[in-house]
């Protein structure tokens, strides 16, 4: 995936947040359909391999840029949006709001306890791939690459993906919302060797 693509793909800015499931839905109608407001619930025990089982409900599911909901049924309901609009109410996360919904974060920046959103709650959170990479955040530290755990993510100025499992060779099998033509996978990737790529934790586990 070109640079360019993928910066496009998973760069969201404020305003977009703002306006994320505020838009009119269109293509597939996902979002409007199938997608709720609900509240999180608090979660006062979270594990790593819990938070990986979380994870892998998104797998084979779709992407949306800006998005943050899904179901679980390994087919990708909204292929082919344009990705030039992050306003399309396709399924799926975007690489941040995947991280975000998987992490169980809270709305609120200043609060690091841990909230369990449904698959089905269209929610993307604050950050961007870039404020993860930086740490922002109460919940969110920047961590040496070499000390990551499973969980743990890798985040570029464009892009952020979650530790599944490391392999023997320095790699990574990385579970991420890639992007449109790809949707949320898990990919053996170079990030954790990449200079553009750091790593960055979510405090707080339980185990
Ligand atoms: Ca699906
Ligand atoms: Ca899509």
């Amino acid at each position: 995936m070109a640079r360019s693509h993928t910066f496009l793909a998973c760069f969201v800015t404020a305003f977009f947040l703002t306006g994320a499931g505020t838009g009119a839905a269109y293509h597939t109608q996902f979002v409007a359909t199938n997608c709720n407001t609900a509240a999180p619930t608090p979660t006062p025990y979270i594990t790593r391999s819990g938070s990986a089982t979380v994870a892998l409900r998104a797998r084979y599911e779709g992407y949306q840029w800006a998005g943050g909901c899904w179901n679980n049924n390994d087919r990708d309901d909204s292929p082919n949006d344009p990705t030039s609009d992050p306003a399309t109410g396709g399924e799926g996360g975007d690489c941040s709001g995947f991280t975000f919904k998987v992490w169980r974060e809270s709305l609120t920046e200043s609060d690091a306890s841990f909230q369990q959103w449904g698959m089905l709650r269209n929610v993307h959170g604050p950050y961007t791939a870039s404020r993860f990479k930086s740490g922002h955040g109460a919940p969110n530290i920047t961590a040496s690459k070499s000390a990551l755990l499973k969980m743990d993510a890798l985040a570029s100025e464009s892009h952020i993906g979650m530790i599944y499992a490391p392999n023997a060779d320095g790699t990574d099998q990385i579970i991420e919302a890639k992007g449109e033509a790809y949707g949320t996978n898990i990919w053996t990737r170079t990030y954790r060797g990449s200079s553009s790529y750091g790593g960055v934790r979510r405090t707080g586990w339980s185990s």
